[in-house]
């Protein structure tokens, strides 16, 4: 078997998840545009470069001929990604009905849908089926590319199928599945009417990581509890084989954004947003628009703290930029429009003539803009009911270090567990702790907030997403020379 100094130096890496990271718009019958996506996990594999690696993963658009699919396909190839096309009915079923409206919210303790519980089993059924069969069209594209000696990293809860499929096709496979939010209580995990067959399906992989150990010890319970498997302090095992289980939290990649903050256009950025807030203490709040972030618990904490905090009013500014996502799913409307009203209450009570508290702002902001944004900002609220980990954590924290200023971070973010003492970690539930919070951030001494930065900036610099996903890899390798070891004994 090959020993570690034997390993190649550039790897193979079939990369496979959802989406690939980029967007494709089609500009005629032949022609497409591509844009990189965001998202968590494109900006953690962005930063990764050691290995040569290969995407595998849906476009976001839907191509029923064979000429668009062709042009499609060599268009990808030039960013080295392999798109796997999904028709309208199976994004429906599999995306927006499996992945978003069941997994989505029940890994995030939102629970499963409520209403009209019948028709609910009955398309969970149907859904069910699409899920299963959007992952065998994922493993039918990584079998066509893949070469003997690869890694196949699968990602996220829409692929957890996935190593079930690719195992029963080659059991020698090294394949590793990586989940990016949270694995619930094995309390939560059991109303999952699919519980076991996605146990199981996950368990085919090889190595099986999560960003916390909590995560990590939730998923080693369900299987315990619900399969009655064996747990071990390694993972778990299923008649003398066993699946690794680890932890492995992701990062980002601090030096891009440290970089980007001395380019001249962002720095003309900052300057101009320095003036344009000049007098008052800016906060920051950047979110995908989604029920997880804790969105309108955050503004509320905002309108106790400016209520209970009249000398602050004209004082103090909170900008959320929220980038709007499954805008096709009802629930997320409702989100939209909730916020809407309660930024115009706000807004309506403390603003003046001259300046409103809130800037709410619906879209997306491009790199430098963020890195900008960042730069300047005294207070970053991040206030996720759950999240995974939150990279918007990290990458203010990298931005930070002229400034110095402090991180509010909910304690059910998975970088509660990296940034916990450098931030103030609050319970997001509860506006009347957050809203102390924000008072305690905004009038934090010097030294204190420098000796927190500190904290964090070395946690962040040091933890990056090319040593997370190096750190998967190699993980990866040895768990399989390992189980070889252990078959030939
Ligand atoms: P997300 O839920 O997308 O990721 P997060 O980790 O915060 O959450 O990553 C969001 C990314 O999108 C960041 O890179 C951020 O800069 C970018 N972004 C968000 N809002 C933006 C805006 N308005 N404009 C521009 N860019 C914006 C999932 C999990 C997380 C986990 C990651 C990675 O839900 O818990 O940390 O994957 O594993």
């Amino acid at each position: 078997s090959e020993s570690p100094e034997e390993r190649p130096i550039s790897q193979r890496l079939l990369v496979v998840a959802n989406r690939l990271p980029v967007s494709a718009v089609r500009r005629g019958e032949d022609s497409w545009s591509l844009e990189i996506s965001a998202g968590g996990l494109v900006s953690a594999l962005l930063g990764v470069k050691e290995f040569e690696a290969r995407w595998i993963g849906w476009a976001g658009v839907n191509v029923p001929d064979e000429v668009g699919r062709k042009a499609l396909t060599e268009a990808l190839a030039e960013k080295r990604c392999i798109p796997v096309f999904l028709d309208e009915e199976t994004v429906h079923q599999y995306y927006n009905g499996y992945c978003n409206n069941i997994l989505w919210p029940l890994f995030h303790y939102l629970g499963l849908p409520q209403e009209d519980r019948l028709a609910t089993t009955r398309s969970f059924q149907s859904q069910f089926a699409a899920y299963k069969k959007a992952n065998q069209m994922f493993a039918d594209v990584v079998l066509e590319h893949y070469e003997e000696g690869d890694v196949v990293w699968c990602h996220d809860y829409h692929l957890m199928f996935l190593p079930k499929c690719l195992k029963e096709y080659n059991s020698e496979m090294k394949v590793g599945w990586f989940l990016h939010t949270p694995f619930p209580s094995s309390e939560i995990h059991r109303t999952l009417p699919s519980r076991s067959e996605l146990l199981r399906a996950v368990l085919a992989a090889d190595l099986v990581g999560f960003h916390t150990y909590d995560y990590a010890r939730h998923f080693v319970s369900a299987c315990t509890r619900i399969l009655g498997l064996e747990g071990t302090p390694e993972g778990v095992e299923d008649q003398g084989r066993l699946t690794r289980v680890a932890a492995f939290p992701i990062g980002i990649d601090s030096g891009r954004f440290i970089r980007a903050l001395a380019i001249p256009e962002v720095q003309e950025n900052i300057k101009e947003l320095k003036a344009r807030f000049a007098g008052r203490k800016v906060m920051l709040g950047v979110d995908r628009l989604d029920m997880i972030k804790g969105i309108p618990q955050k503004i509320l904490a905002f309108e106790k703290f400016l209520e209970e905090n009249p000398d602050w009013r004209d004082k103090v500014v909170l900008l959320q930029i929220a980038v709007p996502t499954r805008t096709d799913v009802p629930e997320y409307q409702k989100l939209t429009s909730q916020v809407h009203e309660i930024v115009g209450r706000i807004n309506g009570r403390f603003g003046t003539l001259t300046a409103v508290p809130i800037h709410h702002l619906d879209r997306s902001l491009d790199f430098h803009g963020l890195c900008a944004l960042y730069a300047i900002t005294d207070v970053a609220l991040v206030t996720s009911l759950r999240d995974g980990m939150n990279l918007v954590s990290y990458e203010y924290v990298a931005c930070q270090d002229s400034k110095k200023g402090v991180l509010i971070l909910s304690e059910f973010a998975g970088a509660a567990q990296s940034l916990g003492a450098g931030a103030i970690l609050v319970n997001p539930w509860n506006i009347t702790e957050v809203a102390a919070a924000i008072g305690q951030a905004l009038k934090m001494p010097p030294e204190e907030r420098e000796k927190r930065h500190l904290h964090n900036f070395q946690h962040v610099t040091t933890h990056t997403a090319q040593q997370w996903a190096e750190f998967f890899v190699s993980e990866m390798n040895d768990t399989v020379i390992e189980a070889q070891q252990r078959i030939r004994k």
